[in-house]
Order: C-alpha cells, then sequence, then structure tokens
C-alpha cells in the first residue's frame, strides 16, 4: 500500500540522530530505518521530546527535526519517573516495581502538551501526525483538540496493560482518553487489543467490535483500534548474513568461543527482558549437565539502558554480579561459559553474531513484540539455528513455529535452553527455521509503517455508521 502523507510530522521521545564519540549518526533500531525513508519522501517534521538538541540539527535533509526544549527537572520526570518507573513496569506486569507521584504525572501531561503544540504548528491543514508510543499518549487528544483538520495515527509499542494493572493507574482514564484522540491506534498483537477492550469495559467506554478490531465512537468520528505487528529491515539483515566479512568474522567468533556450541541473547538492560533469570537458568543448566559445561556458551550482548532509573542501575548490578558467580563456579583458563557485552553494537558486529550462534535465547518476562528474534531469522542464510522464544512476547503470536517456553518456569526454561543447545539438528528444526524465514520477511518495518499510515488514511475517510454497544 502506498501512503500520500505528504509532510507527515512524526512525534516520539526519541530523535532519529544521535551524538556519539564519532560524531552525529544515525539512532539505532528499525523502527528509525523504517521512518527515515517515509519522511524524506514526505518533507516532513520529527518532533522529538526526548532528544538531543545539537544532534537535531537536519539543515542537510529533505525535512526537519524538532527536539523540544523542555526543562531538565520536567524531561526527567516525564521520563525517568511517569514513563519508565510507571507506565513502563505498569504495562509489563511489574506492578511492585510502579510508583505514582502528582509531580511525575504534570511532568507527562507537560510534555504531551508541548508535543501536541508542536505538532499542531507544522502539520499542514488536513495533513497526518503519527504519534509513537507510551511516553507520548495523551497528545493524540490534545492535538484533536487542537487541530480537528487532522488525521491522527497513534502507535503504542509496549503489551497494553490488563485492566487489573490499569486500575491502579491514577490518570488511567486520562490516559485511555487521550489514546483514543487518534483515529488509528496500532498494537502490536491482538491480544493487547482484546486488552484495550477490556480497558473501554472497565472505563464503561462504549465501542463496536469489528472483527479482531475495536471501533470506538468518538462525536463525528471514530478510533479504530487494531493489531499492526511490526517487523525488521529484512533486507538489510539478509545482505549483512550473506557477506563474506560478516561471515569470516562468524567464524572467528566461533572459533575464538572454543568451537562449541554457541548460544546468544541481545537485550537491552531492562528487567523485563528476564536476563538474570536467563543466566540463572543457564546456571543450573551448567550444574546438571556435564556436556553443556565442556560445550555450551551463552553469550549475552546487553546495551545499557536507562540508567538515571534506580531500578536500571540495580539490574545492571545484578547482572554482572550472576556473570560473575557463574563465571567463578564453572570458568576456567581456557573457558569461559557465560560473555557478557555491556555496550551498543553496530548492526554489522551484531549480524556476526545472530550468524555465529546455534540458537537465539530470546527469553524476555514481558515483551511488547521483541524485535531480536526477527533480526536472528532474518540474518540466516540458510534455514539452520534454533529461536527460542518466550510465549509472554508479542512475538511469540506471531512466530509461531519458535521453540516456544514460559519464562517463569524455571525448570522448564533450564531444560528448554538445554533442548536448543545440545539436541541434534532434524528436519524438523530445519522447516522450523525455514517458515520462521518466510513469516520473518512478510512482515518488513517497511511494509509495517506505509501499511500502517495508507491504513490511516482509509480509516478516516471510511465513514461507516457506527452505533455503540
Ligand atoms: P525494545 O524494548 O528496545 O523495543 P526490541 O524489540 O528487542 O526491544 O528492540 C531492541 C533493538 O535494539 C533491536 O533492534 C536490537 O538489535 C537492538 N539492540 C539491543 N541490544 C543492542 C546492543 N547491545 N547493541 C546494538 N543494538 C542492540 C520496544 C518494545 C519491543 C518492541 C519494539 C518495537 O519494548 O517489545 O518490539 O519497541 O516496537
Amino acid at each position: 500500500m502506498k501512503t500520500r502523507s505528504p509532510r507527515l510530522v512524526i512525534v516520539s521521545a526519541r530523535a532519529p540522530f544521535v551524538r556519539t564519540g564519532s560524531g552525529i549518526v544515525r539512532a539505532p533500531g528499525g523502527l528509525i530505518s523504517a521512518l527515515l525513508p517515509l519522511m524524506r519522501r514526505s518533507r516532513g517534521t520529527w518532533i522529538a521530546t526526548g532528544a538531543d538538541r545539537e544532534a537535531c540539527d537536519t539543515s542537510e535533509l529533505p525535512f526537519r527535526v524538532r527536539a523540544l526544549a523542555l526543562p531538565s527537572e520536567i524531561r526527567s520526570a516525564w521520563y525517568a519517573g511517569a514513563s519508565n518507573g510507571a507506565l513502563w513496569p505498569l504495562s509489563h506486569g511489574f506492578g511492585e516495581v510502579c510508583r505514582f507521584r502528582a509531580e511525575q504525572a504534570r511532568a507527562y501531561f507537560e510534555v504531551c502538551r508541548a508535543a501536541a503544540d508542536a505538532a499542531a504548528e507544522y502539520a499542514l491543514p488536513g495533513g497526518v501526525v503519527w504519534v509513537h508510543d507510551y511516553q507520548l499518549a495523551l497528545v493524540p487528544a490534545l492535538l484533536r483538540a487542537r487541530r480537528p483538520d487532522l488525521t491522527i495515527g497513534f502507535f503504542w509499542h509496549i503489551p497494553w496493560p490488563a485492566s487489573d494493572s490499569l486500575r491502579v493507574l491514577p490518570w488511567a482514564s486520562e490516559l485511555i482518553e487521550g489514546v483514543l484522540g487518534a483515529d488509528l491506534v496500532g498494537l502490536h498483537v491482538p491480544r493487547y487489543v482484546r486488552a484495550f477492550r477490556d480497558a473501554l469495559d472497565e472505563l464503561g467506554i462504549a465501542y463496536v467490535n469489528d472483527g479482531e478490531s475495536i471501533v470506538v465512537p468518538r462525536g463525528a468520528r471514530h478510533t479504530r483500534i487494531e493489531a499492526w505487528p511490526i517487523g525488521v529491515d529484512v533486507d538489510g539483515w539478509a545482505s549483512l548474513g550473506r557477506d563474506e566479512t560478516v561471515a569470516a568474522e562468524a567464524a572467528r567468533i566461533t572459533a575464538d568461543l572454543g568451537g562449541g556450541r554457541v548460544l546468544l541473547s541481545v537485550d537491552r538492560m531492562d528487567y523485563a527482558k528476564g536476563i538474570v533469570e536467563r543466566l540463572e537458568a543457564f546456571e543450573r543448566l551448567l550444574e546438571q549437565n556435564a556436556e553443556a559445561r565442556e560445550r555450551v556458551t551463552l553469550v549475552q550482548i546487553g546495551v545499557p539502558s536507562r540508567e538515571t532509573v534506580p531500578a536500571y542501575r540495580e539490574l545492571r548490578q545484578r547482572i554482572e554480579a550472576t556473570v560473575g558467580r557463574i563465571q567463578g563456579r564453572f570458568g576456567g583458563p581456557r573457558r569461559k561459559p557465560v560473555h557478557l557485552f555491556a555496550r551498543t553494537f553496530d548492526s554489522t558486529e551484531l549480524a556476526a553474531y545472530y550468524l555465529a550462534a546455534d540458537a537465539a535465547i530470546v527469553t524476555p518476562k514481558r515483551d511488547g513484540m521483541n524485535l531480536v528474534a526477527f533480526e536472528y531469522v532474518a540474518t540466516r542464510p540458510r534455514p539452520n539455528g534454533r529461536l527460542l522464544l518466550s510465549t509472554t512476547a508479542g512475538a511469540a503470536d506471531v512466530l509461531t513455529e519458535a521453540h516456544l517456553v514460559n519464562p517463569y518456569d524455571e525448570e522448564g526454561l533450564t531444560s528448554a535452553i538445554e533442548d536448543v543447545a545440545l539436541a541434534p539438528e532434524t528436519a524438523s528444526d530445519i522447516a522450523r527455521m525455514a517458515a520462521l524465514q518466510a513469516r520473518v520477511s512478510q512482515l518488513s518495518v517497511e511494509t509495517w509503517a506505509s501499511g500502517f499510515l495508507a491504513r490511516l488514511e482509509q480509516v478516516t475517510e471510511e465513514r461507516v455508521p457506527v452505533r455503540a454497544q
């Protein structure tokens, strides 16, 4: 589907560019790579609320990036407080981690207002604005109030919170009303759309079921809530996977790790990713299985994340302590069972690890989707290797041929890791990986972005009479 969207306005916490030691570079991640070509074509404006202003000089580019000037205490209360100290744990089912503070909620409202003001200023009459994620969920309604002429899309990239969890959010109804300002609300999988419906029931907001999507009447218009599973830059990862230099680097990694079986995990260091629990499961495997002690190595690539939030600083210490303990118990002068890298890798380095890995261990405790699972599959030139994936990740609803595991089941997790690490490859493994590759190819991030925008325009054009239940 092609979208017309001239002068598209994107609103997100992150900017498409970041400043690093080697200058200003494109921010990592598939979402940015999918949206940049769209922005170039539409010559629009990218509004970033959490961005480094100096990295946003785009005078050379055919579109603008506007980093909002926000006082640092407001930015911190919005980002580390309301967004990552409340909404993130709430949505991932970590109620005990949530902190609800009035001044952080005020900051959240203020940042959303500032983002809505900026979008209202830059959007063309009748234009299209696409707002991203839980940090900016009030923007759709605030923007709608300022500019009723606009077409507004919203994508929530994390699980939609269970209604019991949402009950404890002091501003739950403002959150939902904020999101319902959009014409089209995207969530990754139908399971999250059902959770959204539960929230509507809970708040007594009328809706109509339309197949797997929901339609909420809002005066003269309506909001549609639908599942739009995201994907990755399939061609980019596949071409890295076919690159001879990357393959040579992968062979070197395997040899450096001793030539045994290589397990790989790649995550932001986040408690929702289940990194400590995975390391503990691997430790149990080493306790129980002599072959694993000799031949299996776990590589954990973990980029430090959100270190202004206390729960994240503590997590990093726990991860390092657990790796140290495993090393102390099972390591030797020529054998290191776990390798931890706490830094950002570029995509070429990541691709070499994806190629070198006999299995990807993707076992978050909860995850909206999880792009690492897709990247591992997309990079492989042949249908070999195994993907171990949590049932609690959105990706499990899409990548159904993966080896699925409940990350909360301690023994189950250990034996699933044992199976993907040591069981001999069978025809069924190859068939599973081939099916996964076909699925991942269908779900490229470019298709996701252009499909969502085309659907957004269609939704605003459809004038189906909607009656409330
Ligand atoms: P994240 O929680 O960030 O995204 P994920 O989907 O796994 O989780 O994406 C992480 C990205 O960061 C991947 O592209 C990965 O390659 C990259 N990455 C991780 N560690 C890295 C490292 N050390 N160096 C370089 N790159 C690294 C949120 C939601 C997810 C949802 C996405 C997209 O939490 O559930 O899939 O948005 O909607």
